[in-house]
């Protein structure tokens, strides 16, 4: 009998289910309610402390959008400082670590989940070119700002040279695209909408 009523108790809780705390804490940060249902994020890009000399010297924002756990992220670049008279195509990601203690050396390889090969990494943004020394740019991403999975705290890297998407034919190509060096990067940290809103592309 007394297992009866558990079970019943059980089934009662599933059914009219409300979040507990640690289920909002895992999924919705409180920023979503504040915002309308979405969440916002900024990374100020700075360039690498451990840069080499003569190397382009990135300064700019990323900004994050995204309207719930399942939709898209969205996402605009906003980079400058790049030389206008080239054409380099550069990679941008985001690395696992938002870690500046030691330049961009210290934000670690790509953030990889999921334990998948490049240029299948969430935060695998591809390639951009500037124009005028300015990126200027919007895409949806695979990221995610919520959850456990959140890319919250990482860091976005822009590289010095093109990302090979994964066809170099070698490890370091299904690694990180062999992208090279590290010109800028940043940490993505919560925001309010007002940025977002502001910056149109
Ligand atoms: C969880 O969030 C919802 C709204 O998103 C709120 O109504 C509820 O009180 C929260 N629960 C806890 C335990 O904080
Ligand atoms: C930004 O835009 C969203 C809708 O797109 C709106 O809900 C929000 O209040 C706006 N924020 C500011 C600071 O204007
Ligand atoms: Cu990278
Ligand atoms: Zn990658």
């Amino acid at each position: 009998m007394m297992s009866y009523t558990l079970l019943v108790v059980f089934l009662l809780s599933v059914v009219f289910h409300t979040p507990t705390l640690s289920e909002n804490l895992s999924l919705k940060p409180p920023e979503h309610d504040l915002f309308s249902g979405s969440l916002y994020a900024t990374c100020r890009m700075r360039p690498n402390t451990q840069l080499a000399s003569g190397m382009p010297r990135v300064y700019g924002h990323v900004l994050f959008k995204q309207t719930g756990p399942d939709e898209e992220l969205q996402v605009k670049f906003k980079l400058h400082g790049l030389p206008a008279s080239n054409s380099q195509s550069r990679a941008i990601h985001i690395h696992q670590y938002g870690d500046l203690s030691e330049g961009c050396t210290s934000t670690g390889g790509h953030y990889n989940p999921e334990g998948a090969n490049h240029p299948l990494h969430p935060g695998d943004f591809g390639n951009f070119i500037a124009h005028n020394g300015k990126i200027r740019q919007s895409v949806d991403s695979k990221a995610t700002l919520y959850g456990g999975l959140s890319v919250l705290g990482r860091a976005v890297v822009i590289h010095e040279k093109e990302d090979d998407m994964g066809q170099g034919g070698d490890a370091g190509s299904l690694l990180h695209g062999n992208a090279g060096g590290r010109l800028a990067c940043c940490v993505i940290g919560i925001s309010s909408s007002k940025v977002w809103n502001k910056s149109h592309l």
